[in-house]
């Protein structure tokens, strides 16, 4: 079946939308109502180029929050679980919100910018709409908008070498998840050593929507000598790393801990956060899913349209919600939940991906 997603105006476009498009984008997608690249016609070379040297991406639907006022910190610190004490100016941390109910709804980045400014680098759900309407009713004094802020990713190997020649040597010294207001010839960015990848490398937050074009260029001119294509964030390598995608792994109502963040969950905090009596109970009754991975038998699996059951017998004990071939490994790999009770070596798990189901062994994760 070959068909189209329409641009139309109620999806928003990235600035570096034009660039993408020149540079042979072949498959969009939908992410935080944006429409956005899904390859460029051979996710298997992206991949092997994020592997083995650079790779840049257009990821603005990684959209902002921008969190701003006397109690820009106070609201932040309200949103998560993970106590973010300490947390400096050009310094960024992972940050998973929850709901009242402890159910993770975003698992964003947050930076702080100034003393009373705060970005949340948000995955695909509406971040902007919930910070804004807690702040309201807690009468919090902050603004809750969105900046015109678009990351342009640069991952691979070879990254900090592109980096380093478009904006000196200072950028090796940056640690990750720290990040510096900076410009190139004019053109404002908030670079930042991060990046959803195990391959490391910056973001390049574009902070000025009509300038995507030429940033998508200067990055694309820097890369050359090194070998940079265009890509999107690699699906095979990100199941590899274990990283967690929200949209893929937990939009079904996953808690934290089920999802492997627990060590971001701060129960021990004096002061409330949403969701924190919520998360005590579920503590309290025992975690009933965990994250593991697993190997699947037969044939090549090139990505998955929805998540499917993990079968024991006639019981379902289990999710996959990411399965792939991993080139590294030579073999089926996927991401899931798992009843707890499960043992790492049980034997006959099934997974319905096609007919006949496929054989799962449990993995511990990352694969790589
Ligand atoms: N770039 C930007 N914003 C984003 C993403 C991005 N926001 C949403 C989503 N992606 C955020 N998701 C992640 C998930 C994992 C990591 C970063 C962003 C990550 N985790 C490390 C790990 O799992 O080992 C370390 C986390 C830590 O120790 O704090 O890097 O791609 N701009």
């Amino acid at each position: 079946m070959a068909f189209q997603i329409a641009v139309a105006p109620n999806l928003r476009k990235s600035p570096f939308f034009d660039a993408t498009v020149e540079d042979g984008v072949a498959s969009l997608t939908i992410y935080n109502h944006m429409v956005t690249p899904a390859h460029f016609g051979d996710p298997l070379n992206e991949y092997h180029n994020l592997i083995n040297n650079v790779v840049m991406w257009d990821v603005a639907v990684e959209r902002q929050v921008e969190m701003a006022g006397p109690d820009a910190e106070a609201l932040a610190r309200y949103l998560t679980p993970r106590n973010i004490s300490g947390i400096e100016v050009g310094q960024g941390k992972y940050v998973p919100i929850c709901n009242h109910d402890g159910v993770l709804i975003n698992d964003p980045v947050l930076q702080r910018l100034s003393d009373d400014c705060f970005w949340l680098s948000i995955a695909d759900s509406d971040v902007l709409l919930w910070a804004g309407a807690i702040a309201a009713e807690r009468g919090l004094e902050v603004r809750v908008t969105e900046p015109d802020a678009s990351p342009l990713g640069v991952q691979g190997p070879r990254a900090p070498e592109v980096v380093a020649d478009l904006f000196g040597d200072w950028v090796l010294e940056l640690k990750y998840f720290w990040h510096r207001q900076t410009d190139l010839d004019g053109i404002p960015i908030l670079l930042a050593r991060s990046g959803w990848s195990k391959q490391g490398g910056y973001e390049l937050y574009l902070r000025d929507g009509s300038r995507g074009t030429d940033l998508w260029n200067r990055v694309k001119e820097a890369g050359a000598p090194y070998g940079i294509v265009p890509g999107v964030p690699s699906d095979i390598e990100r199941t590899e790393s274990g990283l967690l995608s929200y949209g893929a792994d937990a939009r079904f109502g996953a808690n934290p801990f089920e999802v492997g963040l627990g060590q971001f969950v701060d129960l021990e905090r004096d002061d409330e956060f949403v969701g924190k009596a919520a998360l005590k109970k579920i503590v309290d009754e025992g975690i009933r899913r965990r994250r593991v991975g697993f190997f699947l038998s037969g044939e090549m699996i090139r990505g998955i349209e929805h998540p499917h059951r993990v079968f024991l017998g006639e019981d379902v004990v289990g999710v996959v919600t990411e399965a792939i071939y991993s080139p590294r490994l030579e073999q089926n790999i996927a991401l899931g939940l798992l009843e707890t009770e499960i043992a790492d070596d049980q034997q006959g798990l099934e997974v319905d991906i096609g007919e006949p189901h496929r054989q799962a062994t449990v993995s511990a994760l990352p694969f790589c």
